[in-house]
């Protein structure tokens, strides 16, 4: 498969899960490709067609509108919020992101649970994290345990452990890694191998059920 099209189908995937999250009747409108029918953002049309472009999704300033942000190939960011009327606008001065470099995947998700969409960047050199502050971002790379993070291909996140904070899968070409969001801003992580050990106890260990087999009478039974 090319990569435009991997890109395009996971958009497409993204475009699903924005219905899921209940934003289906207040997304911009799409392309067939998941990608937003503007004309009017030259990022966004330079994105659709440069490789290794993506487009993260996330409501940033808490307006309960997915806003947008694309991974450009030269490694920059684009910012685009969502402008309620079915069109993105770009705001990435606004949003002190003109500086990025060296981005290679983009990850948009309420880390700290305030409402707003943060953002995770995967880099070849080392990863970054940034809390919304609603204006712009503000960074928190210095602490998150994610500064040397290099070589990220993917990212996404899952709360794996059910505790309401969303945690943060990634893919390296080494290994898959999982992260524990603590409630600090600062993720752990999370060693897979002894998780699956853990997991592999209950599975195999099922509680004993019903009365113990019978076997002979015990010498200390009274004798009838
Ligand atoms: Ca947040
Ligand atoms: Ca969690």
């Amino acid at each position: 498969m090319r990569r435009n099209q991997s890109a395009l189908l996971g958009l497409a995937g993204a475009a699903l899960a924005l219905a899921g999250a209940g934003y289906a009747t207040r997304a911009p409108r799409q392309d067939s490709a998941g990608w937003p029918a503007t004309t009017s953002v030259p990022e966004i049309d330079s994105a659709r067609s440069g490789i290794g472009a993506r487009l993260a999704w996330g409501d940033v300033d808490g307006d309960r509108l997915p806003d947008a942000v694309a991974v450009r190939a030269d490694g920059g960011l684009s910012l685009f919020r969502n402008a309620g009327d079915g069109t993105l606008s770009e705001a990435t001065e606004q949003s002190g992101l003109a500086d990025v470099t060296g981005a290679r995947v983009a990850l948009l998700e309420d880390f700290d649970g305030d409402g707003l969409a943060d953002l995770f960047l995967g880099g070849a050199a080392g990863s970054r994290l940034l809390v919304s502050m609603g204006a712009g971002f503000a960074e928190i790379t210095e602490g998150s345990g994610l500064a040397g993070l290099a070589d990220v291909r993917a990212a996404r996140t899952l709360d794996y452990d059910a505790d309401g904070r969303p945690d943060l899968a990634v893919t390296t070409p080494r290994a898959e890694l999982l992260f524990h969001n603590t409630a600090s801003g600062r993720f752990e992580p999370v060693d897979l191998l002894s998780l699956a050990e853990e997991s592999a106890v209950t599975v195999v260990s099922p509680p004993p059920v019903g009365p113990p087999p019978a076997g002979p009478p015990s010498a200390e039974e009274p004798p009838t």
